[in-house]
């Protein structure tokens, strides 16, 4: 009999659809990426991978225990995973395997012994400079950058530590790109004189959708931060136009340099610092600045990801372990780089409720195979649980992809996500559901639906609802979420008859 497959699960923080090279072959390539270009290239892309709950925490509650939020009880970013629910680690290592965690795991209790042989998590966000990690025998401070430590250790444990004798689950879970996007020493000049195309809804003004929408606290150009987020401690005329965070605050990243950190930090950011504070830039020169800063650092974070992709591919094939490890990679959600005038995630359109996802599964899936079913996070567990040959629970939601990699089947005929944390960064509790076609919002706090065309209108700039030619689609459409709603356990607490406390 074959060995039973070992898993690599390489899960990021807030990576954008939109900064995977391989991910844009068809269009704007902000960035080249390829370490994970070869997994993708090696294996298969998922091109319409969505999430369920576009906010950290939920997301990775679903991937472990491949339920919706609601089931899982990880609603918002609060919540923490109940000791009752039962995790496809857990799963895996019951039936023999070894399992390790290292990296970001922000699910609040640390992890459970029972789904992991070996862990070290950062607490809570954690840092990118010098980072705590949390560990069995207590906290441990590194000295570095959190994607190369995190790295190191997982290596380490692969290279050193683990039961040989046992197929392994590696869970490698990067910080990275989270706010606020500190990319390491070596990648400080990366992108330099280079121009980074806008994206086309830029200066979306809102219109054509539910009013809600204008109540973001989430734009590039009015909330951000001029010293975490964009690296410029004295904007001296513009400092106006943003806030700044306390710097003297013990979560200020800086706090946490060494001397040496801190005098290379300095000279990297020096020349954009200067160019702020030389003169008081117009409206359009000041997005535009904010724009390319912004994504400059947010891809200079993850050109350290790939990097750390690639040691970690590399190690596998040194290992000859390539042939026998299905390797995942895949964010906890996607993201806006400058999108609808967005940085974060949360809301139901495109760019946050996607994630990316590529799979190398030697043996299983042809090299360079390109899905266009829907799948969501949900189907992860699943997913592995029968790759390795371990009974899928009742109670998951999710529906194992292995019917799509071998005959193309459509597993999902409509996807439904729900955002819960009401309020926070100005975006409303809502609910829909995303077809191929269609995608049904509710906005159910002040009980509007929107209904956006995406074959027609993929920038989801107008809704449809109230338009007569589409009362057809609005009906079925919202006969399926009713249907999606019911088919998931949602409670009528999330929806009109709930009450909303802003969170
Ligand atoms: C922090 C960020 C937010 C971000 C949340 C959630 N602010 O609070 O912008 O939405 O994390 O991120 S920061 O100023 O502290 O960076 S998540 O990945 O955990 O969902
Ligand atoms: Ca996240």
């Amino acid at each position: 009999m074959k060995a039973r497959p070992n898993i690599l699960f390489v899960l990021s923080d807030d990576h954008a659809v939109q900064a995977v090279s391989a991910l844009n072959r068809d269009g704007v390539q902000l960035n080249q990426t390829p370490n994970l270009d070869r997994i993708a290239d090696q294996g298969a892309i998922f091109r319409n991978s969505f999430c369920a709950n576009s906010i950290c925490t939920p997301s990775r509650a679903s991937i472990l225990t491949g339920k919706h939020s609601m089931q899982n009880g990880v609603l918002t970013l609060n919540d923490s995973l109940a000791q009752n629910q039962v995790t496809f680690p857990g799963l895996l290592k019951a039936s023999g395997y070894t399992t390790a965690l290292v990296g970001k795991w922000h699910l609040h209790n640390n992890p459970r012994e029972e789904d992991f042989d070996f862990w070290e998590v950062l607490p809570g966000q954690g840092k990118y400079y010098n980072p705590d990690y949390i560990t069995p025998h207590g906290i441990v401070n590194r000295q570095g950058y959190v994607t190369d430590l995190t790295t190191d250790r997982m290596l380490d444990w692969l290279d050193n530590s683990r039961d040989r004798e046992k197929p392994f689950l590696a869970c490698l879970h990067f910080k990275a790109p989270h706010r606020p996007w500190m990319p390491p020493p070596r990648h400080y000049s990366l992108y330099n004189g280079h121009t980074f195309p806008e994206p086309p809804t830029l200066r979306d003004d809102y219109s054509n959708r539910c009013e809600v929408l204008k109540k973001n606290q989430l734009q590039i150009t009015r909330h951000l931060h001029w010293n975490a987020d964009l690296k410029v401690r004295d904007p001296g005329p513009n400092a106006h136009r943003l806030d700044a965070v306390p710097e003297d605050h013990g979560e200020y990243e800086w706090n946490r340099m060494t001397p040496d950190q801190l005098n290379a930090w300095n000279e990297g950011y020096r020349a954009r610092e200067e160019f702020v504070r030389s003169r008081v830039l117009s409206d359009e020169e000041f997005e535009s600045f904010v724009y390319q800063a912004y994504v400059t650092d947010y891809l200079r974070c993850i050109a350290a990801l790939d990097d750390n992709v690639g040691r970690v591919l590399h190690f596998l094939d040194d290992q000859g372990l390539s042939e026998n490890t299905i390797v995942v990679y895949c964010s906890d959600q996607g993201f806006y780089l400058g999108e609808h005038r967005w940085f974060d995630k949360r809301w139901i359109f495109e760019e946050s409720m996607r994630m990316p996802l590529l799979v190398r599964w030697p043996g299983k899936i042809k090299p360079g195979t390109v899905y266009d079913q829907l799948v969501q996070n949900i189907d992860y567990a699943p997913t592995l649980l029968e790759a390795c040959g371990v009974g899928i629970p009742d109670d998951m939601q999710g529906v194992s992809l292995q019917r799509v990699i071998e005959d193309g089947t459509e597993i999902h005929d409509a996807l439904y996500y729900h955002y819960y944390m009401h309020g926070d960064h100005g975006v409303p509790a809502h609910d829909g559901i995303r077809t191929h076609r269609y995608k049904l919002i509710h906005f159910y706090t002040v009980n509007e639906f929107n209904l956006i065309d995406l074959q027609n209108d993929p920038l989801e700039l107008k809704s449809l609802h109230n338009d007569p030619a589409y009362a057809g689609i609005l009906k079925a459409m919202t006969s399926r979420y009713e249907h999606a709603r019911a088919a998931y356990g949602i409670s009528s607490e999330y929806g009109p008859e709930g009450t909303f406390e802003l969170l």
